[in-house]
């Protein structure tokens, strides 16, 4: 028995020639933002991949099926679904095996993506480690994800409203290359600058798809997070954001928010205590990485033609 995989058109074609694909992740469409601004960046992301010179395979389970590439009927009614269940590592098995419904977060999508042989993943921004997770062990299952599935995730950073210096450290600690791109500072999601140094930094997609083969010969295992910062002219710049981030943290804690209800509660307070300045500058990110990983997907066909293993 194999996985109970289905794919696009799209996705079978792209398989079929060996053109470049990106894996995108589905949590950000049902838990990340409301509708319809939802599907419409769904779609924009999408367009954005195509227009790149790759292919699109947004990631979900629909009624026990993981599907690789959604058909534009199965994304408009995935993005309107209520009652959709916010996958990781942990839960997917469960939700396929029960023929239900779920979004993957990063850590689902990575694990969907290399069972379907795609190498490059573009998001948002990844989970990490939450403030006061010294008292509430909340260490998002990406950053674990990330260290185990050989993966290339491009992300616009952490969010910000993680403890950004935390999760630096526990990505060193389990192993994980994070690769600013085009500056020296690991960007912070709606801003550029987080006031901390990047790992590692590379100027070019060739960079990273070579390093990202590289660590397939040296049998390392495990990904790469490629933070990539929001365009200038998006960003909204820290000291405007912090304090949304400060209040809706403050509510979480008063509420006794928590596990996986952390992340999307603080998504939509910030998105209603900013009037909604979060969203523009949150979708303008992921299609900025979207750009991204589609040069990254093409450079590591490219590369793999010139040096085989
Ligand atoms: N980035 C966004 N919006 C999101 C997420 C990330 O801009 O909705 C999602 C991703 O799916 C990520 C998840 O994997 O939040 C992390 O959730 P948690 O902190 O519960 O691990
Ligand atoms: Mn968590």
């Amino acid at each position: 028995m194999t996985a109970p995989l289905a794919f696009s058109a799209e996705v079978t074609r792209a398989r079929q020639t060996g053109a470049p694909i990106v894996a995108l992740e589905s949590t950000i469409i049902t838990h990340g933002m409301p509708f319809p601004q939802n599907l419409e960046t769904a779609r924009r992301v999408e367009a954005e991949v195509r227009a790149a010179g790759a292919v699109p395979a947004t990631i979900a389970a629909i009624a026990g099926r993981l599907h690789i590439g959604l058909e534009p009927a199965e994304l408009e009614g995935f993005a309107s679904a209520t009652g959709v269940m916010k996958l990781s590592r942990a839960d997917l098995a469960a939700c396929l095996a029960s023929g239900r419904t779920g979004a993957t977060t990063v850590a689902a999508t990575m694990i969907a993506a290399h069972l379907a042989g795609i190498a490059v993943f573009a998001t948002g921004g990844i989970g990490g480690v939450h403030r006061g997770a010294e008292t509430s062990f909340d260490v998002s299952a990406d950053l674990h994800e990330l260290a185990r599935t050989p993966v290339t995730v491009v992300a616009a950073g952490a969010k910000a409203i993680l403890d950004l210096p935390k999760t630096l450290e526990v990505l060193e600690t389990l192993g994980v290359p994070v690769i600013a791109v085009g500056q020296d500072e690991f960007p912070a999601f709606w801003s550029r600058s987080s006031g901390l140094p990047a790992p590692l930094r590379m100027d070019r997609p060739e960079e990273i798809a070579r390093a990202h083969l590289m660590r397939a010969r040296l049998g390392i295992g495990g990904g790469q997070l490629v933070a990539n910062p929001i365009p200038a002219e998006d960003e909204i710049p820290r000291e405007r954001i912090v304090p949304a981030i400060e209040a809706a943290l403050a509510e979480a804690a008063a509420r006794g928010i928590a596990a996986k209800e952390v992340t999307p509660f603080l998504l939509s307070r910030i998105f209603e205590l900013t009037d909604g300045r979060s969203l523009p500058a949150n979708i303008a990110l992921v299609l900025n990485n979207a750009r991204m990983a589609a040069r990254i997907a093409a450079a590591i066909v490219t590369e793999r033609a010139a040096t085989p293993l």
